[in-house]
């Protein structure tokens, strides 16, 4: 709860003019529910300052104003704040960044070594791309902690928090600032004027507010400042109050500095968090919507950064937002498409009603490695399965498998050779004890039916993954009889996997991207394929290693105009068909007619995950966010991997 007093001055006047509000107790009432539609909602994004640059200061306890960079192989993959003084950024090679900053420590991320049962920092990492794989779980675990304390910070009733990546979350404070309304403005509690909850509130009895230190974006209107607050304005206050708690809280606690965005919805926060780093925090008013918006880039929006930036930029020629303003709903729907083309409308006047979505819920888990020089052996590729099939299981633990919260139902491995991408699919046996030798098996099993296929090698780059997950569920269909609870549990993981398990590794997290709008999901952004002269050995980077969904989300829905752009190499998916009788995707809940399309839709996902993954390689050093949860076809043909050059291939339907 915010501590300071944070108001000024009292004008029980009820400022210039006005006598009530503009706000009715319906819509304060709406703040309790978190409703998306309440004009006095606050929402606050919290980002983590060059996070992985700051997990290796903490680690190391290096000084705040030593320079430091995190490498990967030979780049750079987090900065922090005292290199960028240098010019320092994602882009440089390590080699150039030590030229513009000789006292730059480089510490490159902890790695897999091919053989080993457990990450490590090694020294040499570096110049051993061919033999080890980057971990990020020293990463998700710090951010597992910040998480957990910002959850800490905010009271256990009042408080709805959407982790948005690895460092980065939403919080809904709606119904806390409510509470504190009140408790603050006991008059607020009283009923309205005749019953009537569409009767507007009085006016807050103060005439100044304490922004302290904020970043405060200015007023629509300058002359506006001298006008007397309304509850909006209290209400971000208050959120601005709180979210300045949890920032003291992260800092003083665990060390983290990181920046923040206080508005009324997400995608004004989120652009509020960015405006002012490191260490900052933004509040943007209602009132000041209009001119923070109006000087920016579209390209800066959430979910604009990528393709869908790129298309409105190229139809409309221009990204600024100003002269898109100008633009009529009818037309941009023309253009866009209906519900793109009014989600844009909405979204450049500062209108986003997507929730904050407490609840995320993990998909898929993937784990992979590009091999360069390519592996030739299947001795090699069973090493390098032994990895994924532990990268895996850790975080599968942290899932609750060993719980029996959640569980997949499918495996998956991709190999490729010569600009050919099998893959094979398996069915995870449910009547047994999942551990990390079960899946290791599995994996083993799926590369012997791939070697079965013909030539394959040499390997260009191997990725096992899991899928379907389901809770845990008791009777007939229950899997909790073969799973292990508790006790039982904990001495499992530390036999199967003694040194592989870091006793503090609770966060598989990962920096992951997506949109909660139905119309900009359908929007299908291009993903760079990836050939292996480019991706730079940085595919283990990838900002989503797990896919996650929130629970929310909206049914995917058939859309023949879904376009994907297909891996040059990409020619042929193969799966066994899984038992599974009632045709629902597993993954993201699509009903298929028959078997054949419910075959031909996992081979879409597959497709799909090959190509997340690609698409991370490629373009990880210097991709802004973008649309990255793309709507599944509800069936595609099974040419869906067949690629053709690196063009866009259109999906077939239906
Ligand atoms: N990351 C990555 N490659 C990218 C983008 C990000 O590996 N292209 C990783 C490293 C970052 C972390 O994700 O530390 C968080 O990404 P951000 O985009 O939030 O960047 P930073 O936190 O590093 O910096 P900022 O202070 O600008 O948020
Ligand atoms: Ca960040």
């Amino acid at each position: 709860m915010p501590s300071s007093p944070i108001f000024q001055g009292s004008s029980p006047g009820y400022g210039t003019g006005r006598r009530k509000s503009q706000f009715t107790y319906r819509q304060l009432g709406l703040l309790t529910s978190y409703s998306t539609s309440s004009p006095l909602r606050v929402v606050s994004h919290i980002d983590l300052d060059a996070f992985y640059a700051q997990c290796e200061m903490v680690r190391l306890g290096t000084p705040e104003d030593q320079p430091l960079a995190v490498q990967q192989w030979q780049g750079l993959i987090a900065v922090n704040y005292p290199a960028r003084k240098f010019g320092i950024g994602r882009h440089c090679t390590v080699t150039e960044a030590k030229k513009m900053c000789p006292q730059l420590i480089a510490q490159h991320v902890a790695t897999w070594k091919e053989g080993d049962e457990k990450w490590a920092y090694h020294e040499d990492a570096a110049s051993h791309i061919g033999t080890h794989k980057v971990s990020l779980d020293p990463y998700r675990l710090q951010s597992r902690r910040i998480l957990a304390l910002i959850k800490e910070s905010l009271p256990a009733n009042l408080q709805k928090v959407e982790k948005a990546s690895i460092d980065e979350v939403f919080v809904d404070l709606s119904a806390q600032i409510h509470s504190i309304l009140l408790q603050r403005f006991p008059e607020l509690a009283n009923p309205p004027p005749y019953d009537d909850p569409t009767e507007k509130l009085p006016l807050p009895p103060i005439s100044a507010l304490d922004w302290q230190a904020d970043a405060l974006v200015d007023l629509d209107d300058a002359e506006a400042e001298a006008d007397d607050p309304d509850w909006d304005d209290v209400a971000i206050l208050i959120g601005s109050e709180i979210v300045r708690d949890i920032r003291a809280e992260v800092r003083r606690k665990i060390g983290y500095t990181c920046s923040a965005g206080i508005a009324s919805n997400k995608m004004l926060s989120k652009l509020g968090s960015g405006h002012k780093k490191p260490n900052q925090q933004t509040v943007i008013r209602n009132r000041a919507v209009q001119h923070f918006l109006s000087d920016m880039k579209v390209t800066k929006i959430r979910n604009l950064g990528g393709k869908l930036g790129e298309q409105v930029t190229s139809v409309f020629e221009t990204d600024s937002i100003k002269v898109l303003l100008a633009v009529p709903v009818e037309q941009m729907k023309a253009k866009l498409g209906e519900d793109t083309g009014i989600w844009l409308y909405n979204t450049i006047r500062g209108i986003d009603t997507s929730e904050v979505n407490a609840r995320t819920q993990i998909k898929s888990m993937l784990s992979a490695k590009s091999f360069r020089p390519l592996i030739n052996t299947m001795d090699q590729a069973v090493r390098w399965l032994r990895i994924f099939a532990a990268d895996i299981f850790s975080r599968l633990v942290e899932e609750g498998v060993l719980e029996n919260k959640r569980r997949p139902k499918t495996i998956n491995l991709h190999h490729r050779h010569g600009g050919q991408t099998r893959s094979r699919q398996n069915a995870i046996p449910q009547g047994k004890i999942l551990d990390e030798t079960t899946l290791f098996e599995l994996a083993k099993n799926l590369m012997n039916q791939i070697a079965l296929e013909g030539r394959i090698w040499p390997c260009a780059n191997l990725s096992l993954s899991v899928a379907g997950f389901e809770d845990g569920v008791t009777g007939n269909m229950g899997i909790g009889g073969f799973l292990l609870k508790g006790e039982e549990a904990k001495s499992l993981m530390s036999s199967s996997r003694e040194a592989s398990v870091d006793p503090h590794s609770e966060a598989r997290p990962e920096k992951r991207r997506r949109t909660d709008n139905p119309g900009i999901q359908r929007f299908l952004a291009r993903a760079s394929s990836s050939s292996d002269a480019n991706d730079g050995g940085a595919e283990e980077a990838r900002e989503h290693q797990c896919h996650q969904t929130v629970a929310n989300q909206p049914p995917p829905e058939h859309d023949a105009s879904l376009q994907v752009e297909q891996d040059a190499s990409a020619t042929e998916t193969k799966t066994r068909q899984l038992p599974i009788t009632d045709y629902t995707c597993s993954r993201c809940h699509a009903r298929l007619e028959n078997a054949e399309a419910h075959q031909s839709h996992l081979d879409w996902h597959f497709a799909k995950d090959l190509q997340e993954e690609e698409r991370g390689s490629s373009t990880l050093a210097n991709r802004p966010a973008g649309p990255r949860n793309q709507k599944p076809p509800a069936s595609t043909s099974r040419q869906a991997t067949r690629g053709s050059g690196k063009k866009q291939s259109k999906l077939n339907f239906g």
